[in-house]
């Protein structure tokens, strides 16, 4: 078993910020730590243990400082699957949260949208999560000091958070939708049938990402709330091809909204 102790140790020890929210920032999410006040970035590559980022637009590092007059450490670049990484490399960080003291954690991802009434652009608050992705970080021993060997999983996101987060954004003028997110390994983007399959199976919207975290966060008993951006409609939705400098150019637009909801996640 990896020694989460010492990875958060040495992350604390390299500021003065004691964390209180972890975030994971996800594809073209990154740029939100260049509003970090007192931010201080560490890289990966310079924590031994820790697996390295590769997916294009991830930086591949922790960045700890101020946002919203909280203390907060943010993912930028997070563990894929579909990059090689072992499953248990995937959710390594989280584990890390939990021992850094964090309790409460934000999780953003770009996602195709398989409903219908959504759009690109849209931000989507994850309610519910179906593994067609068929890996669970959990296999193999279960480690007890971070929680029961069959979790619960009835309620994945803190439902009191979310109901504050989307008050606050609707009198600002931002409309958060609601939706179930599969998970799917990728790299290749889905074929028109598989996502037939996934609508038909409840889904509202699939990516690469965010199940496993979500897995080993409920293991280990952090709250946590986490949304999607709507960056393309999935394959078949639309007669169209999927390319990723969709996902990238969609991401951009969204930014100041998406920066807003984070900050609201932060503030009620
Ligand atoms: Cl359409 N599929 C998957 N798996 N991930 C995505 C996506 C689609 N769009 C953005 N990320």
């Amino acid at each position: 078993m990896k020694d989460y102790k010492k990875l958060a140790k040495h992350l604390l020890e390299r500021t003065n910020v004691k964390p209180e929210f972890a975030l994971i920032l996800g594809s073209g999410l990154g740029y939100l730590t260049k509003y970090f006040e007192d931010s201080h970035a560490i890289s990966y590559s310079e924590l031994e243990g820790f697996p390295q980022s590769t997916v294009e637009g991830h930086a591949g590092r922790f960045v700890l400082g101020k946002f919203h007059g909280k203390n907060v450490i943010a993912m930028d670049g997070r563990f894929h699957y579909y990059e090689g990484h072992e499953i248990k490399d995937v959710v390594t960080p989280i584990y890390v949260f939990k021992e850094m003291g964090i309790s409460r954690l934000i999780i953003t991802n770009a996602a195709g949208g398989i409903n219908r009434s959504f759009e690109p652009g849209d931000i989507v608050a994850i309610t519910d999560i179906i593994n067609f992705a068929f890996r669970n970080p959990l296999i193999g021993p279960n480690d007890e000091r971070y929680g029961v060997r069959f979790p619960d999983m009835s309620k994945t996101i803190d439902f009191d958070w979310l109901e504050k987060v989307e008050k606050t954004a609707e009198s600002r003028g931002i409309k958060l939708k609601r939706g179930t997110y599969v998970w799917v390994t990728g790299p290749s983007y889905e074929t028109p049938a598989e996502i037939k399959a996934y609508e038909f199976s409840g889904a509202d919207m699939v990516g690469m990402s965010t199940v496993p975290e979500i897995i080993a966060a409920r293991h280990c008993g952090i709250n946590l709330i986490a949304f999607s951006c709507i960056t393309n409609m999935a394959s078949g939705i639309l007669d169209k091809k999927l390319v990723h400098e969709e996902v990238v150019q969609t991401a951009q637009r969204v930014k100041s909204a998406f920066s807003k909801v984070v900050g609201i996640a932060l503030e009620v």
